[in-house]
């Protein structure tokens, strides 16, 4: 299953400039030490799937780079480097590319002046991509894209993004080749007619953000009626401290670049 079987994970240390890290509503500094903490638990739980977990190092100069997966898109045919729609981020984009380039013959950039787009607006299911407009996403930045994953056969279809949330992904997650864990606001757009939704627990919007890596989902802790929900539904959870990073609307799917790379 390319949506959730991987054999590779990127990762990258917080650094200090994480307390600098962009924000939609100030609720505290987050602790960098326990912020090193979860990280760790995170990346030992996307190990013990059995997939090689490649850590990169911290990157001060950009206070948001923990959250890597806004800086690529990588699937089995190829990875597409972003164009990030926050100023501040930009450049993350292309401390990425090299490490990429090492694994991806076919290394594609997105590179119009216009174009902007962050993949945790992204969301891979099983027989197409689902791309949200958002805030940092816009339209020349999913025809662009849309026009690279055609080469590869791939279908791309825009949907929408709840107004003031960040990210389409920070509000829905891929489960399994059927199913998607969403928060009820999205899911009452009707952009998952046809698969199977279950809805966040009344007031865990902030439980949507999490990840099917191999035979784990990892969520964010503290969301108990979302964990028994994916629980009931047979699915085996890591529960993941995510405390720091939702100081900066960062989840379980931010933490991490997950893959297949072409052998
Ligand atoms: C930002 O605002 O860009 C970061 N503080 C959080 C990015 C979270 N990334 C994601 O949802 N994919």
């Amino acid at each position: 299953m390319r949506s959730y079987s991987f054999t590779h994970a990127i990762t990258r240390l917080p650094a200090p400039s994480i307390l600098d890290g962009l924000r939609a509503v100030d609720t505290g500094a987050p602790d960098l030490a326990r912020m090193m903490q979860h990280h760790a638990d995170y990346s030992k739980a996307l190990a013990e799937t059995g997939a090689k977990v490649i850590q990169l190092p911290a990157l001060p100069a950009y206070p948001d780079s923990v959250f890597v997966e806004d800086t690529a898109l990588c699937l089995p045919e190829g990875a597409v480097i972003m164009r990030p729609g926050a100023p501040s981020r930009l450049g993350e984009a292309g401390e990425m590319a090299p490490h990429l380039a090492q694994l991806y013959p076919n290394l594609h950039h997105i590179t119009g002046a216009d174009s902007f787009i962050e993949a945790g607006d992204i969301l891979m299911c099983e027989g197409e991509v689902l791309v949200g407009r958002s805030a940092r996403t816009n339209g020349a930045g999913i025809a662009e894209l849309a026009g690279i994953l055609a080469q590869w056969g791939i279908k791309t279809r825009e949907v929408f993004t709840p107004a003031g949330v960040l990210h389409f992904k920070t509000d829905c997650s891929l489960m399994d080749a059927e199913t998607i864990l969403a928060t009820p606001r999205l899911a009452a757009s009707g952009c998952f007619d046809g698969y199977r939704v279950i809805h966040t627990g009344d007031g865990e919007e902030a439980a949507a953000n999490a990840i099917r890596f191999n035979n784990l989902v990892l969520m964010a802790a503290g969301f108990p009626r979302t964990r028994d929900a994916l629980l009931r539904a047979g699915y085996e959870l890591r529960e993941i401290g995510n405390s720091e990073c939702a100081k900066l609307d960062g989840g379980m799917s931010c933490l991490s670049l997950r893959f297949t790379p072409p052998s």
